[in-house]
């Protein structure tokens, strides 16, 4: 094997490597501890700006103070009743590969009425399918489906206090994922699915931007901590293939 040839193989290789273990990008991160009033026009850590909700269900904007977060930072959310609402653009679309939502959630006291919901769509919410939702009502915790509430419902057994809860979307397999750590008692968690990540199926995603929605009743309902994650699977499997795709091209030139 000449030196050329030695090259081609190793950098093959190591392209290969690079691609087998898919870079995990944080695509948005806020702890709304710099925020300040109403969510809208502040900033997450991410760099995103926090948007009015582009339709008109709600009742007025998501608010931010310490009540609403974990460990007596800040967080967002409502303790005045009604429906409050905010959008984050996430800055990209995301149709392939496995997106990550997980959130920190408060509700207190118990009520059927009140409910932490944080949605990841692309500005059809509610009226095309086109979001996965997670939502922290009653007992439950729902993944997929529509705004208003998904058919796929894990049971945690608890309608008050803090939580952290993560729904993981593979859009490729179509399954999602949902688990919970109660923030209070470290002995208390659970994880479940597969369920459908979006019901009924549909053509498939193309988010783009984060919604939340803090039905607060007569409780306080907060969320803080919020970060989405991507692994792009598809993009890391076309760079191996076009790795080996190098390395043929390489071959059949020296030899032509
Ligand atoms: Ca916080
Ligand atoms: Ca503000
Ligand atoms: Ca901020």
């Amino acid at each position: 094997m000449n030196r050329r040839k030695i090259f081609v193989a190793a950098g093959a290789v190591a392209l290969l490597f690079c691609t087998a273990i898919p870079s995990q990008a944080a695509l948005v991160q806020d702890d709304f501890n710099d925020d300040t009033g109403s969510l809208v026009g502040e900033s997450a850590n991410s760099g995103q700006v926090w948007e009015p909700l582009s339709v008109s269900w709600g009742t007025g904007d998501v608010q931010t103070h310490a009540n609403l977060g974990q460990g007596g930072t800040v967080g967002a959310g409502s303790d005045v009743g009604g429906n409050l609402t905010a959008q984050l653009p996430l800055g990209t679309t995301i149709s392939s590969g496995i997106v990550t939502l997980s959130v920190d959630m408060k509700k207190n006291p118990a009520s059927s009425a009140a409910e932490p919901n944080v949605s990841i769509g692309n500005g059809t919410e509610g009226q095309a399918g086109e979001e996965a939702a997670l939502i922290w009502w009653n007992t439950g915790l729902t993944v997929g489906g529509n705004l208003w509430g998904g058919p796929d419902t894990a049971d945690i057994g608890m309608n008050s206090g803090d939580i952290r809860a993560t729904m993981t979307l593979d859009l490729d397999t179509h399954n999602a994922y949902l688990s919970y750590q109660d923030l209070n008692d470290p002995s208390n968690s659970g994880s479940f699915g597969p369920f459908l990540d979006e019901s009924p199926p549909g053509d498939g995603y193309d988010f783009s931007r984060i919604l939340t929605q803090l039905v607060s009743g007569p409780s306080t309902v907060g969320i803080d901590n919020l970060t989405v994650t991507h692994v792009p699977e598809p993009a890391g499997l076309t760079m191996v293939g076009i790795g080996l795709g190098m390395l043929l091209v390489r071959r059949r030139v020296r030899r032509g």
